[in-house]
């Protein structure tokens, strides 16, 4: 029986993860369109979880993870966009996920947060909308097992790059160099395939794609993904060069 392991977390092989957002996907026929990226070697699904309060939208909830869970041995990344964040890391630690990211600026008690999600032996994540310093996860660093860089203000999809979150990226890579911390940066919004070779450049390791990459309707979901892993090689030899 597969573990839902999760292999994206290894910034050190410079493994590029693709983690396909499910509230773009075709969500009256998910299990074909889960079936679909499985095939091109998708290991990761990104599920945003709003309870429309954070911000102003409600795209998927609980039991959808919650069926889906039966379905795939992908392994589940959360990204919680609620006020509620104690609420929501417990259900989703019941239903079994893998990664958990929540927003900086709605955890009150943050460092709590991200030691409960580690408890439950789940990765535990920050999420910095575009407007917030990298400054809001100085004291917690040790609690990381990685960093979620919003380069869209949460809510939705099909928005454009905030062009200074590419900055971020690169700056938050010389904060976690300069604390020792070999994490993964996850970035998250208008990661189109114009904008993956600079993201990964800039730093980044998990790649969250909707509609402007994975979702788009240009191509197929295999050969999205096919000129999805093209950008990446691109940004890396940039990155390395
Ligand atoms: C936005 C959410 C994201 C979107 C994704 C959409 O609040 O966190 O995960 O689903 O960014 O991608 P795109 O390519 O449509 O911007
Ligand atoms: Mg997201």
């Amino acid at each position: 029986m597969p573990t839902h392991e999760s292999q994206c977390l290894s910034p050190a092989d410079k493994k590029i993860s693709i983690a396909p957002s499910v509230m773009c996907a075709d969500l009256c026929n998910l299990e074909t369109d889960i079936r679909e990226l499985e095939k091109a070697g998708i290991n990761l699904l990104h599920f945003d979880l709003m309870d429309a309060h954070f911000v102003p939208n409600m795209p998927i909830g609980l039991v959808l993870i919650e069926q889906l869970r039966q379905k795939t041995d992908c392994a589940f990344d959360i990204h919680l966009m609620v006020n509620n964040n104690d609420f929501f890391v417990e259900a989703v630690a019941n239903i079994g996920v893998q990664q958990i990211a929540v927003h900086a600026e709605s955890a009150i008690h943050l460092d709590r947060t991200l030691s409960v999600i580690q408890a439950h032996g789940i990765k535990s994540g920050v999420a910095l909308n575009p407007a917030t310093p990298l400054s809001a996860i100085t004291y917690v660093v040790d609690r990381l097992d990685f960093v979620l860089i919003m380069t869209v203000n949460p809510g939705f999809a099909g928005q454009k790059l905030v062009p200074a979150t590419l900055r971020k990226i690169e700056e938050c890579r010389a904060f976690l160099d300069k604390n020792d911390a070999e994490l993964p940066i996850e970035v998250d919004g208008n990661v189109s395939f114009k904008n993956i070779p600079k993201m990964v450049a800039a730093g980044a390791d998990i790649l969250v794609g909707g509609s402007s990459s994975v979702f788009h309707t240009s191509g197929s979901r295999k050969e999205n993904i096919q000129q999805i892993r093209q950008a990446i090689a691109q940004g890396l030899k940039e990155r390395d060069g």
